[in-house]
Order: structure tokens, then C-alpha cells, then sequence
């Protein structure tokens, strides 16, 4: 995964290939996962724009990380449970949150479902089962490990996503839950999505291992690595770490490679840390180009589909944001809804603000 040349890697499918690894549906689920890339880079795109306004206070972009998101979202099932870290909220749109509402929450408004008290791109959505991300590393690990302990005493059906960075593979949370989920053999998926960078750490500096998918066999089961921007390999991957996961196979770890393609956040500039040709080799594997170039290759995709695409992407983002904009913050009194088991009465002086 080193090319340095900048020049594509093509994803090296025939269609019966593709068929063969993600069913007969191969076709409409490609189309449909490059719609949702391209509804991922555009909100990206946009939103880094807008923090530079000062008109979202903080964004951290997932560009480069779009095909594990998008296959993730495709490949679950609504009883299933997702437990983020930053990267990730493309997940829930793909599982069916709505783009206002999401959009709602990045400008802290009064229809944020986190009610303005969440960091922007911390989103909860709790009817598609998508949990809040605590922005401390690797947290969400353990709590993941902990809903699939749940789900296991009330036998109830359904599988626990726990998704992190290769630096969250240095947290104790890392070691506790993926420990714990081998001993009880869980129903849990642990989804690293290795990026190369724990903001200006490379992974190499990280981790002495040769893949971070070999740590499982530390705690009893297996790890595969996967290419995280060959969309084709990450369903085939989510698609069978689920299926294994549903017949009770107890926990799997994916670690997908992935490049990141935009500065760790809106707080950080990797110019000052990242080689001269990073981003020329995070080209080469640009997992929507890989996508958009196989399909327009075999035919699935013509010059009208992109088009279409692009335009119902943009319209939608635009229209989120004009809406999002227009709606106020949310009231000071608000602050007390959710906190207490029984309501208190909100104090004179804030009642008034
Ligand atoms: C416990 C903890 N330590 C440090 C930080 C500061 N921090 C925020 S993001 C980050 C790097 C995370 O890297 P990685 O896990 O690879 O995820 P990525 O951001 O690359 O997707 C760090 C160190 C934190 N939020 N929490
Ligand atoms: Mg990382």
C-alpha cells in the first residue's frame, strides 16, 4: 500500500468476481454504496469549508475512510449496534438517521438530538442504534463489549460494532474489551480503521506488530487485515464477520487500511508531520475514485448516473445546511431535560434567558 506514484490502483474485479464475493445484489448495492460515497465526500467537503467561515465550530472529516463506512452501514441490520469513534457518522446515515437531522446536530441547533451539548461530528441516533462517541480514545470499546454481554444475557439477536483507530489499539480499553470478549465469546466485531495516523503519530511508531489484525490472537480469535478502500473486499468482509457473529461465532477484529486524506481534524495541520507524498500515495487509492472508475470500467455507471449523483448530493447537504442554519439554538432551559429521573423546576433566572 505504498505506491508512490499518485497514479489509481484499479480495483482488479471482473463483474462475476463481484458477483461471486457480495451475492447477486452486487450490482445495486455498488451503486448504492458509491451514492452514499459521494453524499460522505460532499458533506466532508462542504463542512471543512464551513468550520473555515466560522460557521461550525470543529469537523473531522472521514475522506479516505468512505467504503468501510458505507459497507458498514449496508451490511448491518437494524437490531445491530454501533459504537463510533469520530470517523463514523456516514454510518448512520447509510442505517437510516436523516441528513437534516445529522446536519441539525453539527450546528449545535435547537433540533440536535444531543440538544447543542455534544462536539460537532459526536453524533447520537438513537433509532438506528448509533451511540453517542465519547472523544476519549477507545472508550467506546468496552462499551461496545458491554452491549454484546447484554444482548447475550436477554438472548436477544444482534451484533455490537465497536469502530476505532490504529492509535486507539494503545488504549487499556483496547486490552479490556477485547480480552473480555474472547473469554465470553461475544457477539462483537471490532473494526479498526487504520489510517496510518494517530493524529501526527505513524503507525509505525504505534505498534511494532506487522498488522494490527494479528493483536486478536493475543485474546483467543482471529484478525484478518483487509484493504479498506477496495469497497468490494470490506462488504465481503462485513458481510462474513456478521454472518460468523450471528451463528455465534464469538468476537472477529478487521483491521481495514485506509489513508486519511484530510488534516486529522479542523484543529490540525499535517503538513508539519506528514512525508512530501503522502498525499499523492492516499490518491492512489482513493477509495471513490477506485469505486466510480471500476463501475464507468464494466458499464454500471454512466456520465448521466454521476451526474445525477453529484447534484442530489449537493442539493441534499445544501438544503440541510440552509435548514440547519435557519433554525435557532437550543433554549438555555433545555439544559435540564435528560438529567434528572424527575423533572426539576427550571430556576427563575434561567427560565428568563
Ligand atoms: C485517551 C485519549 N488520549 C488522547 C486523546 C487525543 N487524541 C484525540 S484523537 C487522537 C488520535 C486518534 O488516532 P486514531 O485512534 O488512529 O484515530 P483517527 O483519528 O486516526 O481516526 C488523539 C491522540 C484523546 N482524545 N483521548
Ligand atoms: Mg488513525
Amino acid at each position: 500500500m505504498t505506491d508512490a506514484s499518485g497514479s489509481l490502483i484499479p480495483l482488479p474485479y471482473t463483474p462475476t468476481d463481484v458477483y461471486r464475493r457480495i451475492g447477486p445484489e452486487a450490482r445495486e448495492t455498488l451503486r448504492s454504496a458509491y451514492g452514499w460515497m459521494i453524499l460522505g465526500r460532499t458533506l466532508d467537503a462542504r463542512m471543512q469549508g464551513l468550520q473555515r467561515q466560522g460557521r461550525v465550530g470543529f469537523y473531522g472529516a472521514a475522506t479516505g475512510h468512505e467504503a468501510v463506512n458505507v459497507a458498514a452501514g449496508l451490511s448491518t441490520r437494524k437490531e445491530d449496534w454501533i459504537f463510533p469513534g469520530l470517523r463514523e457518522p456516514l454510518v448512520a446515515l447509510v442505517r437510516g438517521h436523516p441528513l437534516p437531522r445529522y446536519v441539525q446536530h453539527l450546528f449545535a441547533t435547537a433540533q440536535d438530538p444531543s440538544k447543542g451539548r455534544q462536539m460537532p461530528c459526536h453524533p447520537s441516533a438513537s433509532e438506528v442504534h448509533h451511540v453517542s462517541i465519547s472523544s476519549v480514545i477507545g472508550t467506546q470499546i468496552t462499551h461496545a463489549v458491554g452491549t454484546a454481554w447484554a444482548l447475550r444475557l436477554r438472548k436477544a439477536s444482534g451484533v455490537a460494532l465497536a469502530f476505532f483507530g490504529d492509535g486507539a489499539t494503545s488504549a487499556n480499553d483496547f486490552h479490556a474489551g477485547l480480552n473480555f470478549a474472547g473469554v465470553a465469546g461475544l457477539p462483537v466485531v471490532f473494526v479498526c480503521a487504520n489510517n496510518q495516523w494517530a493524529i501526527s503519530m505513524p503507525v509505525e511508531r504505534q505498534s511494532a506488530v506487522a498488522t494490527l489484525a494479528q493483536k486478536a490472537s493475543a485474546y483467543g480469535y482471529s484478525g484478518v487485515t483487509v484493504d479498506g478502500t477496495d469497497i468490494v473486499a470490506v462488504l465481503e468482509a462485513f458481510q462474513r464477520v456478521l454472518r460468523e457473529s450471528r451463528d455465534g461465532s464469538g468476537p472477529h477484529l478487521i483491521e481495514f487500511r485506509v489513508y486519511r486524506m484530510t488534516p486529522h481534524s479542523s484543529s490540525d495541520d499535517p503538513t508539519r508531520y506528514q512525508p512530501v507524498d503522502w498525499n499523492a500515495r492516499a490518491r492512489a487509492h482513493d477509495p471513490v475514485v477506485r469505486l466510480e472508475t471500476w463501475l464507468s470500467t464494466v458499464g454500471w455507471l454512466d456520465d448521466a448516473d454521476r451526474a445525477g449523483y453529484a447534484q442530489r448530493a449537493s442539493e441534499s447537504v445544501r438544503d440541510a445546511i440552509a435548514e440547519a442554519e435557519a433554525t435557532p439554538p437550543p433554549s438555555p432551559a433545555s439544559l435540564f431535560e435528560d438529567v434528572f429521573s424527575r423533572p426539576l423546576s427550571v430556576p427563575a433566572e434561567i427560565a428568563r434567558i
